[in-house]
């Protein structure tokens, strides 16, 4: 009987623990994209069946000494991003397409500096931003469908918090490359990685 409940308190109680905290913080997707380098995005793709609220904070899109700042940005769907002019000179914020697709290009307009505009993102894609004034100003808002994402360090590597345990599709995207979208499930950690091709 003590022998019973001793295995009791030892086997189950971790594991209990386990689940819970598991439930509190999620698990976690790791991998690699290559070619390795800073600035691909990794994300989970829509999850049916699921909504997410939009984020509670806006997200900054910064022109500062002609670049954007940062260069690649990653936002959940629903989020609004605050586009800042930091110059002392005009600059201009449109995008072709959303996801290649036209129909979703847009122009913010131009504006001077300490001017802000918010744009509010409620479709999930690839978002390349320029700037008509200055043609070499590129950047990048990856807007994705799920709150999962990470962006690789300098060696490639990624790791997306909080992930409910589960099955599902998880895309890579690195500028100038084809995005690739692949399977993962998910009990407590995953590992999945890319490689990307032109
Ligand atoms: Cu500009």
């Amino acid at each position: 009987m003590r022998r019973t409940q001793t295995v009791v308190r030892w086997v189950v109680l971790p594991a209990a623990l386990l689940m819970a905290v598991r439930g509190v913080h999620g698990a976690t997707i790791t991998g690699t994209v290559s070619p390795a380098k800073a600035d691909s995005v990794v994300y989970v793709e829509a999850i049916p069946g699921k909504k997410f609220p939009a984020p509670a904070k806006s997200f900054d899109m910064n022109q500062k000494n002609l670049q954007f700042l940062p260069h690649v940005l990653v936002v959940p769907v629903g989020a609004t991003v605050d586009f800042l002019n930091s110059d002392p000179r005009r600059h201009n914020i449109f995008w072709p397409s959303i996801n290649g697709d036209e129909k979703q290009s847009h122009n913010l307009g131009t504006w001077p500096q300490g001017q802000k505009r918010p744009f509010k993102f409620t479709t999930a894609g690839i978002v390349p931003l320029g700037c008509n004034v200055h043609p070499d100003m590129s950047a990048y808002i990856i807007v994705t469908p799920t709150p999962y994402f990470a962006v690789t360090d300098a060696t490639g590597a990624f790791k997306i918090n909080g992930v409910p345990d589960g099955s599902y599709k998880v895309s890579a995207w690195q500028e100038g490359l084809k995005m690739q979208t692949k399977p993962a499930t998910v009990t407590g950690t995953a590992k999945v990685s890319f490689t990307l091709t032109k």
